[in-house]
Order: structure tokens, then sequence, then C-alpha cells
């Protein structure tokens, strides 16, 4: 392969799905028909399913995650000549995995990988909401915030700075009155451009581990990338080992981890020598 072909691989790498087919094919959703995989996830009743009804229509159904009595609605809307697959997460306040709504979330963020993932916030309960978003920026960086609830903020003399918000954060921040209908334009748009790689997201994230922390997540992480080989987001799965997490420490000890890892790096290998062969 000569440098410009090198050069165009890596620029289609760039826009391409990054979504981990299949693991998301494990949580029950087939990629088949669809451009781009969305995760919506948010606090218990911030106006996730408002939001969710408002983008997808009729075009929805509703159902169980796999072996779990979770109920979940998937559904899906055209955007810009794209097809994207949206995905109802469970509302929660934290991915730490003590319910099983939190995992389910944090399963399908960390390992499935949406190409997008909306974290809708409640304009009046910022700093609540906030902790969510901040988890969530910590293990995927392509996020859109959805800053919901603008209506009542405004009634109740709330102003909120969303490019102050958006620049601290990262990534972009688009005010809505979901209920109304109000910024869902933008909020299509903007989803759209992130999941196709015309908005680069730089997410906030903990700069600042003490050295022997920062020390110890690296020995970790690498022992664990080479345990499970193609997993995503090795370093923040240390974290959370060296935190004491044990539904993670489990997946490890099952070897849960190796099943992810392993279907998707074969999953990257024929995505890759497809498009190998296609530039030969
Ligand atoms: N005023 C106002 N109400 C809203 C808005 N968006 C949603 N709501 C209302 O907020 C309530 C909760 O909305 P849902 O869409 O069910 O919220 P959710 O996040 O899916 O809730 P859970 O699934 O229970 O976590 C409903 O009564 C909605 O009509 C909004 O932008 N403004
Ligand atoms: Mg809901």
């Amino acid at each position: 392969m000569n440098d410009i072909d090198k050069k165009n691989l890596d620029s289609a790498c760039e826009t391409c799905p990054v979504h981990q087919r299949a693991y998301l094919l494990k949580l029950g959703v087939d990629m088949e028909e669809w451009n781009y995989v969305v995760a919506l996830c948010g606090n218990p009743n911030t106006g996730k399913s408002t939001v969710f009804n408002a983008l997808t229509g009729l075009r929805q159904h509703t159902g169980n995650w796999p072996g779990k009595t979770v109920s979940r609605a998937e559904g899906g809307f055209e955007y810009g000549g794209s097809n994207f697959k949206l995905v109802d997460l469970p509302g929660t306040y934290s991915l730490l995995s003590t319910t099983l709504d939190e995992e389910i979330a944090r399963d399908f963020i960390l390992f499935g990988q949406p190409d997008v993932t909306v974290v809708v916030v409640d304009a009046t309960r910022l700093e609540r909401n906030l902790n969510l978003a901040l988890q969530v920026l910590e293990i995927t960086d392509r996020v859109v915030i959805c800053l919901n609830l603008m209506d009542e903020a405004r009634r109740q003399g709330l102003q909120v700075d969303e490019r102050r918000l958006s620049r601290d954060l990262g990534v972009p921040v688009v005010p809505t009155s979901a209920r109304y209908g109000e910024g869902l334009d933008t909020l299509l748009e903007t989803i759209h451009d992130v999941a196709s790689g015309t908005i680069q997201c730089k997410p906030h994230r903990i700069q600042h581990l003490s050295p022997s922390l920062s020390k110890a997540v690296s020995e970790l992480a690498s022992q664990v990338e080479t345990a499970f080989p193609g997993l995503p987001n090795a370093r923040w799965v240390a974290l959370r080992l060296l935190d004491g997490d044990s539904r993670i420490a489990e997946a490890v000890k099952l070897g849960e981890l190796g099943d992810l890892s392993k279907s998707a790096a074969e999953e990257n290998e024929v995505e890759r020598s497809m498009k190998l062969e296609a530039l030969s």
C-alpha cells in the first residue's frame, strides 16, 4: 500500500462508524440496515423518552434487553442521507453499576461503542445531571449534550450559558424543550455531524491522577489489554478494577470481557481487510 492509500485509509477510519457491531448484536441491535447507532442516556425523568419519540416517530419498537427483564426501546430516523438507529437506555444517575439499569447503560456505552451518545440533561438540575455526563465523557468521546427542559429553566428564571458549558465539557451542547419540539432540528444536525466526524469532540477528562495512581492504571491497563486483545477502553476497565468494582472484576474472572474483545477484534479485522481490498 502506498502512502496516499494509507492516508485515505486513515481518513476513512476517522469518519467510519466506530460501533462494535458484534457486541451490539449480542445486545440485540442488528446494524444491517443502519449506518450509525446512537445511544440516548440520562438521569431518570429528564425527557429521554420524549426526545426518543420526537426523533423516531412511529419507527420504533419496544421489548426487553436480551436475558433481562428491563424494558428497552429502539427506533430509527434518517438524516442527511444516513440511517440512524436510536437506543433509549434506562435512566441512571451514574454508570458505576450498582443497579441492573446502570449496568445495562454502562455496558452499552462502554462495549457497544455507539457512534454517538446523547446525554439528556435537565437544565433546571444541571449540577446533579452533570455527574452522569462527566462519567460518560470518561468512556467515550463522541457525545452530544441535550440540554432539555429549557422552557422550565426559563420559567424558573434560570439562565444557562450553553456555549460556556460546551467549551468546558469539550462536546456540543444543544438546548431543547423536547415536549414542545424546540431545538430538535439542531439536535438532529449535531448528532449527524458528530457521527460523520464533521464535529470533532475533545471531551473534558480528569487530567491530574497522582503519579502513583497513574502508574498503577497504566500497568494494569496494559495487562488487561494483553489478556483481552482488542478490548475497547482498557484504561477505564483498569480504573474500575482499582476502585474495587465487583461487577467488572467478575466479568474479568468469568472471561466475559474476553468474549467481547474477541468478537469485536474479529469484526474489526474483517472490516479492515474489506477496506484494504476496496483500496487495492
Ligand atoms: N416542560 C417540559 N417538560 C418536558 C420536556 N421534556 C419532557 N418533559 C416532560 O417530562 C416528563 C418526563 O419525560 P420522559 O420523556 O418520560 O422522561 P424520561 O427521561 O424518559 O423518564 P424515565 O424513562 O422515567 O427515566 C414528561 O411529563 C414529559 O412530558 C421539556 O422539554 N419541557
Ligand atoms: Mg423514559
